[in-house]
């Protein structure tokens, strides 16, 4: 059982099945904390809606309201989860400065690296006026070098650091895009060998469960939608 350092203060994820706000999910059910589910319907264009807008200016999920203060970026709110419960282990303790940046280091690569790199294999229209196909080649480039990074790092411990953390629910959601986006992950064995290894938490589990609920739910409303659409 773990216990939180100070009162648990009222969450809501703003979320999309499928999206990198799953890692988020994740996080807070691996870290057992209470609460609420918001979806956002990115497919039919939520996010661009004044509403949403209040919460995101740029559009994004994950955004994460905390006791009404919003927070947005998916490296920032994983850490804010893990220092909420440090006891359930979405981190690894870092024993030096060297340790603790290393953490924010694998984050960064995800967000920051990989991130915009599996956005060019699925969506390389939204990235260029021009040709999609170009982004779309140059995205694959890029993904072959830093998954073959990634790849390698794994083989110490066959997670990113020496101990499972929430940076390889992150890397996976990567993985899991790209894979989408008909990458082949034949040639990185440990890539393709991390869901199944993640799937042995709960917590992980759980997030699928939630990622299909998410998607019955959208699919719902929008027949809804579609019911009462003049
Ligand atoms: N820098 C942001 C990026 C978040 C982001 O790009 N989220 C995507 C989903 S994976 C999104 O909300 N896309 C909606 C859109 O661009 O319209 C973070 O790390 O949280």
């Amino acid at each position: 059982m773990t216990t939180t350092r100070g009162p648990t203060p009222e969450l809501t994820l703003h979320h999309f099945p499928g999206a990198c706000s799953q890692v988020c999910v994740f996080a807070l059910e691996h870290a057992g904390l209470p609460y609420q589910l918001r979806l956002v319907d990115l497919a039919s264009g939520e996010q661009s809606q004044p509403a949403y807008g209040a919460i995101s200016p740029l559009g994004k999920v994950p955004a994460l309201i905390v006791d009404g203060e919003v927070l947005t970026e998916n490296a920032a709110i994983q850490t804010y989860i893990a220092a909420l419960r440090p006891q359930a282990g979405l981190f690894p303790e870092p024993r030096s400065p060297l340790e603790a940046a290393r953490l924010q280091a694998g984050l960064s690569f995800c967000g920051g690296a990989l991130h915009p790199t599996v956005r060019g294999l699925a969506n390389p229209q939204r990235i260029t006026d021009g040709d999609p196909e170009g982004v779309r080649r140059k995205s694959a480039e890029l993904a072959a070098k830093s998954f073959k990074v990634a790849d390698q790092r794994l083989a110490k411990s066959g997670w990113w650091l020496d101990t499972f953390s929430v940076v390889d629910v992150y890397l996976n959601w990567a993985v899991s895009v790209a894979r989408n986006a008909g990458f082949d992950f034949s040639g990185y064995a440990r890539l393709e060998g991390l869901q199944a290894r993640l799937s042995e938490l709960p917590a992980f589990r759980r997030m699928l469960e939630i990622e299909e609920q998410s998607r019955a739910t959208l699919a719902q409303q929008r027949a809804a939608r579609a019911k009462v659409a003049p």
